[in-house]
């Protein structure tokens, strides 16, 4: 069992074990959240993400993969790539958006993390409405709340802009 907590703020500045990145699917940076976590991480990040796709190639929508925090002060950084939402029906999004922050649970369990911070992934440039993705999140979030979890007891949804955070506290709590 791991709580839900809700807060608005920058997701480099979070005391966390680790942070999820709101990636694209080349992993190279980009603007918002991205472009914040790669600044603050320094050039390393971008460095162990172009490695990763040289050896795996891209990172398909819903999944995740892990780097270490370069000089943000956490464990590892999971990065997921949300779903872009006109190029999917709605229910495929809302499937793959849920896929981005179960993928990025498991990961951070069986890496043995205890708390794991999330950005509003999608709502930004990928254009999912932030209604709708805060009820898909936050109804994920408790379906598997009460999964036999060792590691991960802390969830913290990160919102950047008062929009998001209302919403998210809303369907989170
Ligand atoms: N901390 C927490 N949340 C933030 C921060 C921050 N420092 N900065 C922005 N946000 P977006 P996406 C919020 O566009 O929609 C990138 O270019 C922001 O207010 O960052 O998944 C990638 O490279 C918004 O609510 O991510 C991809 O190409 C949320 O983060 C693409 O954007 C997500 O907005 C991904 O688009």
């Amino acid at each position: 069992m791991y709580q839900i907590e809700t807060i608005q703020g920058d997701i480099t500045k979070v005391r966390t074990d680790c942070i999820v990145n709101a990636a694209n699917t080349w992993l190279h940076g980009g603007g918002g959240v991205d472009g914040a976590i790669h600044r603050a991480a320094g050039p390393v990040l971008g460095d162990a993400c172009a490695e990763y796709v040289r050896e795996h190639g891209l990172l398909p929508t819903g999944q995740v993969m892990h780097t270490g925090g370069g000089h943000i002060p956490v464990k590892g950084i999971i990065h997921a790539v949300g779903p872009v939402y006109r190029e999917h029906l709605p229910d495929e999004s809302d499937r793959l958006l849920q896929a981005c922050y179960r993928n990025a649970l498991v990961l951070a369990e069986s890496l043995q993390y205890g708390s794991i911070a999330f950005p509003n992934i999608s709502t930004g440039v990928y254009g999912f409405p932030k209604d709708r993705a805060a009820e898909v999140v936050c109804s994920g979030l408790h379906t598997w709340q009460t999964e036999n979890w060792t590691f991960v007891r802390r969830v913290i949804l990160v919102c950047f802009d008062d929009v998001n955070l209302a919403f998210y506290q809303k369907s989170c709590s």
